[in-house]
């Protein structure tokens, strides 16, 4: 809540003050790492509370507000559905009976973060590869590599999983891993791909709002620096 509270008071200078703590934090990354259950998170998922959201699926819908992805669609329960495991209300080594999102044909799956919608951009993101299918050279496992791109869409780097998975095209949870980042001025986007894959699966798309990081509109600055706000909440025009 500090950043936010000298965003108010300095608004003017807010541009200068979100990049120049960008450059000097460098953003923090986690896993790969097993993962059954968001219990098994490494993010600040209970310090967060109510600021912490997980996609998981299980309703059948991408429809945590403030996420949308590039490509792919939901896979059902079924024999080749590879969920997280507790989704289907058991750690039992199986995650057939929940639900993914299943990366239809594509090597790379990009989810994005909306600070309009959310208030700001997610401070700490996360998601769960669970499972790969038809791969190159051997099917059922492959490299998966995971990277995050800050509030001007810059990458803040990658982590790369090797020779992630089972070798089976079924719902074993046990190569499940973890993938995800913080960065205090925000996260607007993450990649999750197999380059030698494009029939996978992922789950537990997850992201918490510390307060610290850009914040597009805040009411209470208002009046505070009009100008910097109108900059930050404007698409940047193209003169070329
Ligand atoms: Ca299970
Ligand atoms: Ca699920
Ligand atoms: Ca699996």
């Amino acid at each position: 809540m500090f950043l936010r509270k000298l965003l108010c008071g300095a608004a003017l200078s807010a541009m200068t003050v979100f990049g120049a703590a960008n450059s000097a934090h460098a953003a923090t990354f986690f896993g790969p790492s097993s993962y059954t259950s968001l219990a098994d998170s490494p993010l600040n998922t209970a310090g967060l509370g109510t600021s912490f959201f997980v996609e998981d699926f299980e309703d059948g819908a991408l429809n945590t507000p403030g996420i949308t992805a590039s490509t792919g669609f939901i896979l059902n329960p079924s024999a080749g559905t590879d969920s997280v495991d507790g989704d289907d209300g058991s750690i039992d080594g199986s995650g057939t009976g929940g639900r993914t999102w299943y990366s239809a044909g594509s090597h790379s799956v990009s989810f994005f973060f909306d600070a309009l919608v959310l208030g700001s951009l997610p401070t700490e993101v996360g998601i769960v590869w669970t499972d790969a299918g038809f791969a190159s050279p051997v099917n059922g496992i492959g490299d998966v590599v995971f990277e995050a791109f800050d509030n001007n869409n810059v990458s803040l780097g990658s982590i790369t999983g090797i020779n992630l998975g089972d070798g089976t095209f079924f719902g074993g949870t046990d190569e499940d891993r973890f993938f995800g980042v913080q960065n205090v001025a925000g996260i607007s986007r993450i990649t999750l791909s197999m380059p030698g894959s494009d029939d996978w699966e992922m789950d537990h798309v997850q992201f918490g709002l510390g307060g610290k990081a850009v914040v597009p509109e805040p009411a209470s600055c208002a009046l505070l620096g009009l100008g910097a706000l109108m900059l930050i909440g404007r698409p940047r025009r193209r003169t070329a």
